[in-house]
C-alpha cells in the first residue's frame, strides 16, 4: 500500500488537474476520523441508514430466507452488520471482504463471540477488483454494501463494482446503502462541520504522506474545501494550496502554486431512479427501496 501511495501521490503532484483516490484516506487515524465523522450532528448518512435498517430489517430478512450468508464488501461499521445478523433467520455465515486484515480479525472474532453458531469467513482482498469467494453454502448469498461508499466511486468504477457484485452474487441479492441528492445547504453542512473533524479527515492525507512517505507537506498551508457540485451531483473535496509552496516526496521537489487544489474525493449523490437504472445496466433486477420521512438516504434490495 505504501508504494502504491507513494506512486499515486506523486502522480497525482505531477498530472493537471491534481487528483488522488479518496481510498488513501483510510490508515487507523483516517478510519478514526471516519467513525467521529458517523457521529457528528451535521454528518445525516450514518444515523438515517441505521434508522432505515432498524425499521425495516424485518421485511429485509423475510426477503433472504432462511440460512442466508452475508457478504459484506469492506468491513465497515458492526453496528449495521449486526443488525441484519440479529434479523435474519438462523443466516448461516458472514464473509466480510477487506483489505485491512487487521481489522477484519478484530471485526470476526467480536462478531463470533457475539453470534454462537455463525460462521465468520474473513475475506482479505481489495473488494474494487475480481474477487474469488469461498463457494457459496446451501442459503442464498445477500451482498451488504452500506454508507453510500458507492458514492466514492466514479460512475465506471461503480458500474463495473456492481457488475462484479452481481456475478457473485447471483440467485441472492444485493443490499445497497445510497446517499439521495437534496438540498445542497444540508449536503455542504455534512461535509463542513462546525467542529472541523472533515477538514481533520481530509487533511490526514497529507499527514500520512509526511507518516509513511517522510514528505515534508505543511498543514496549516493547505485548507480544506468541500462544495456541491449540482451539475454532477457530487460533493468534491479538494486541498487547497494556501499559498506558492514547494513539496518534497521520494526525492523528487515539486511545486505546488498558490491557489491549486489537490482533488481528494467525490461523493456522489442519486436520485432513487438513477440507482435503479444503474443496478438495471450492472446486471441487478430492482426490488424495494426502504428510505427515510425526509428522503435524505435510501436502502435498495437488488435481486441478482
Ligand atoms: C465513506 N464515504 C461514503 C463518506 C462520504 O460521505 O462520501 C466519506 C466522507 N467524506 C467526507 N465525509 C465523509
Amino acid at each position: 500500500m505504501t508504494d502504491e501511495f507513494a506512486r499515486d501521490l506523486l502522480v497525482a503532484l505531477k498530472e493537471r488537474p491534481h487528483r488522488i483516490s479518496p481510498k488513501y484516506f483510510y490508515d487507523a487515524e483516517g478510519s478514526r476520523l471516519f467513525d467521529l465523522i458517523c457521529e457528528l450532528p451535521e454528518y445525516y448518512p450514518t444515523r438515517t441508514e441505521l434508522g432505515i435498517l432498524e425499521r425495516s430489517v424485518a421485511e429485509m430478512a423475510a426477503l433472504a430466507g432462511p440460512g442466508a450468508e452475508i457478504v459484506e464488501f469492506g468491513a465497515g461499521s458492526l453496528r449495521k452488520v449486526r443488525l441484519l445478523l440479529q434479523a435474519f433467520d438462523a443466516p448461516a455465515r458472514y464473509l466480510p471482504i477487506d483489505i485491512s486484515g487487521d481489522h477484519l480479525r478484530d471485526a470476526a472474532a467480536f462478531l463470533r463471540r457475539e453470534f454462537a453458531g455463525l460462521e465468520v469467513q474473513p475475506v482479505v482482498a481489495d473488494y474494487t477488483r475480481t474477487l474469488q469467494l469461498p463457494p457459496a453454502g446451501r442459503g442464498r448469498r445477500i451482498g451488504f454494501f452500506p454508507g453510500s461508499t458507492i458514492g466514492n466511486f466514479t460512475p465506471e468504477e461503480a458500474l463495473a463494482f456492481l457488475g462484479g457484485a452481481a456475478e457473485l452474487l447471483r440467485g441472492g441479492a444485493l443490499l445497497l446503502g445510497v446517499d439521495l441528492v437534496k438540498d445542497p445547504q444540508l449536503l455542504h453542512a455534512a461535509y463542513n462541520d462546525a467542529q472541523g473533524v472533515t477538514a481533520a479527515f481530509n487533511l490526514n492525507l497529507l499527514a500520512r504522506a509526511n507518516r509513511e512517505l517522510g514528505a515534508n507537506f505543511v498543514l496549516p498551508q493547505f485548507a480544506h474545501y468541500a462544495f456541491y457540485n449540482a451539475p454532477l451531483q457530487r460533493i468534491e473535496m479538494h486541498l487547497v494550496s494556501r499559498t506558492r509552496q514547494a513539496v518534497a516526496l521520494g526525492g523528487e521537489g515539486l511545486v505546488l502554486e498558490e491557489g491549486e487544489s489537490l482533488h481528494t474525493e467525490n461523493s456522489y449523490k442519486f436520485t432513487m431512479t438513477g440507482v435503479r437504472t444503474l443496478a438495471q445496466r450492472a446486471g441487478f433486477r430492482p426490488g424495494p427501496i426502504w428510505t427515510d420521512p425526509e428522503n435524505l438516504f435510501s436502502v435498495h434490495w437488488l435481486h441478482a
